[in-house]
Order: structure tokens, then sequence, then C-alpha cells
């Protein structure tokens, strides 16, 4: 019996050997490992035929337009940040007049005023964007020697006129809708490559 139970032990000593000589099969890596790599490339805005709703695009920024909802100034910024955007920060004329372009073809009426994120809440007349931390550089006061006009000592923070390219201080708990805009979109490409 002695012979025997020898051959069998050697047997399954090779046994052992092999399983850990042999290298595995590909197909058994683990996922990450040397042998497979990423490219990984980085594209301003998104792909057109991708749906973005609720947000629109308009020139390159991408809004989202309260159609109905009013609430004041500081809820108006929160809801934005519930959708990962900030109130909308209108920068120069360009930006303005496509703006309104697209909120004239929605059929907004001339008193559908939108909480933008200027305001001067810091300082009384120094008018900053709250999404960037900016100075108001572009600045289409509604009537410019009147406003912005601070009425009553306590107007605070910046709406616009939906179908005007003009905008006005107000007191930030009026209630109106608001524009949200998302930060600058990317689009990143993973591309696997296989060695
Ligand atoms: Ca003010
Ligand atoms: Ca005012």
């Amino acid at each position: 019996m002695q012979p025997q139970n020898d051959q069998y032990a050697i047997l399954l000593r090779l046994l052992l050997l092999g399983c850990c000589l042999i290298p595995p099969a590909f197909g058994y890596l683990p996922d990450v490992n040397i042998f497979t790599n990423y490219r990984t490339e980085v594209y301003n805005g998104i792909p057109s035929d991708i749906d973005t709703t609720p947000f629109i695009r308009i020139g390159d920024n991408y809004y989202y337009i309260e159609p109905m909802n009013k609430v004041n100034w500081f809820q108006a910024a929160g809801a934005c940040r519930m959708m990962n955007a900030h109130l909308a920060s209108i920068e120069d004329k360009p930006e303005m007049e496509a703006l309104v372009k697209y909120i004239k073809t929605k059929g907004f009426k001339n008193n559908d005023y939108f909480w933008i994120s200027g305001n001067d809440l810091g300082t009384e007349g120094a008018f900053y964007w709250l999404s960037t931390g900016r100075p108001m550089t572009y600045a289409p006061w509604n009537g410019p020697k009147q406003m912005p006009d601070n009425y009553g000592g306590n107007e605070n923070c910046v709406h616009m006129f939906g179908t005007r390219e003009l905008i006005n201080d107000a007191n930030c708990k009026i209630l109106m809708q608001y524009i949200c805009e998302a930060s600058d979109p990317k689009t990143f490409k993973f591309t696997y490559i296989k060695w």
C-alpha cells in the first residue's frame, strides 16, 4: 500500500505545482492590470445628439428658464444649485441678445421677470455675479440714469426683464421666475485600449 500512497502524493504535488506555474488565461485577468489602459479625451460642451433637458443650449451656454414658479432670489439660487447649476450670469451683450431672442420665441410676456446672479449684497452699489465672483462689467440697467436705484434702501438683487435686454435691482424677497446656467459643461471620452 505504501508505494501507491507515494505515487498519489507525487501526482498531487505535480497538480498543485501545475496550477501555479501555468499563467492565467487573459479572460481571467482583473480589470485593472498592466495589460489594459484608458485614453481620456476632454471636449468643451456636449454633443448635439445628447439630450440636455431641462437645460437648453443657447450660444455656448446651457440654461434652465423657469417657466412658471415664482420664488425669491435666495430660493432661486438654491433651486439652481439643486440642479448642479447656478443663477445665470449674463456677462456680455452677445450673451444677453441670444438669451432674450430665445425667450421671445418661447412666448414669455413683458412682465415675466427672471432673477439672475447679480447682487450688491456685500457692499451697497458694488455689483457682482454670485456664480463667478466677478464684478458686473456688463450691466444694461433699465434707464441708466435711474438704475440701479436701491429703491427703499433695500434693492440688492438683480433681475432681467425677460423680453428686453435690460436689468434692474430689486428687493431680494420679491417673487419672480429665474434663469439657471450650467457650469461650462465638458464631455469626457474614455477609450479602452487592450494591449
Ligand atoms: Ca443695492
Ligand atoms: Ca431698482
